[in-house]
């Protein structure tokens, strides 16, 4: 166990048991055409989580732990895109649509996939998802099960929506989750504040909070196993 410093207090850090879960860092999300600038966002405001969370993926890699990534999206054929997700907005163009990097939040479209400064390896797990939270019509719980995962440093987009939610979801079904604040973004600087206090409130009614270098001076005390 390696304590790590974090809010509300430290984190009990074990390695083997603790999976890197990267949420929706996908073009959509990140780069201009997509279903983030669609709602009206202002995508270059969650950019700067990239730099960051390739370092975290980087050291994540060289020490052998598990890594994880999702993506919201729906099949080709809509099927799983509930109607009240499909018309929320009251956009011209909504998912399903043909955007400028394919159909908007569709598998298999350009704009689903994940951006390609954190590309995942082809022995990394990803996991497609309908919904905001990971675990909800995934098999990410039954995934993290069957590895043993108990803890998860959850990070990526968005900080009040898709990785709050995850964290919740994590953290009822007895997860320890730990956010580094640099790895996650929101469109908006007062959700970014509020979604990561949100989560270490009341002794941390959902999980944790730290910054990615912490987690990066943990992992450099480990010896390397390359994946
Ligand atoms: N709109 C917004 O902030 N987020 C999403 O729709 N999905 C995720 O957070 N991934």
């Amino acid at each position: 166990m390696i304590p790590i410093d974090a809010e509300p207090y430290p984190f009990e850090f074990t390695p083997e048991t603790c999976g890197l879960l990267i949420i929706d860092m996908q073009r959509d999300f990140l780069e201009p055409g997509g279903f983030g600038e669609m709602l009206g966002n202002d995508v270059s405001q969650l950019r700067r989580t990239i730099l960051p969370n390739k370092k975290l993926l980087a050291m994540w890699r060289s020490k052998g732990l598990k890594v994880l990534h999702t993506r919201e999206g729906h099949r080709p054929d809509l099927s799983d895109l509930p109607p009240s997700k499909k018309i929320r907005g009251r956009s011209l163009t909504c998912i399903g649509d043909a955007g400028p990097m394919g159909r908007i939040l569709v598998r298999g479209e350009a704009g689903h996939d994940i951006i390609p400064e954190l590309y995942p390896l082809v022995t990394e797990t990803v996991i497609d998802k309908p919904g905001k939270g990971a675990f909800f019509a995934t098999d990410l719980h039954a995934i993290l099960q069957s590895l043993g995962i108990t803890q998860l440093v959850v990070t990526g987009v968005t900080t009040e929506v898709c990785v709050n939610t995850t964290v919740r979801e994590a953290n009822d079904r007895g997860y320890d989750c730990l956010v580094p604040a640099d790895c996650v973004g929101s469109y908006f600087p007062e959700f970014q504040e509020m979604g990561l206090r949100m989560i270490k409130a009341q002794g941390g009614i959902f999980g944790w909070v730290t910054n990615s270098d912490k987690i990066l001076s943990a992992l450099q005390t480990l010896s390397l196993q390359p994946l």
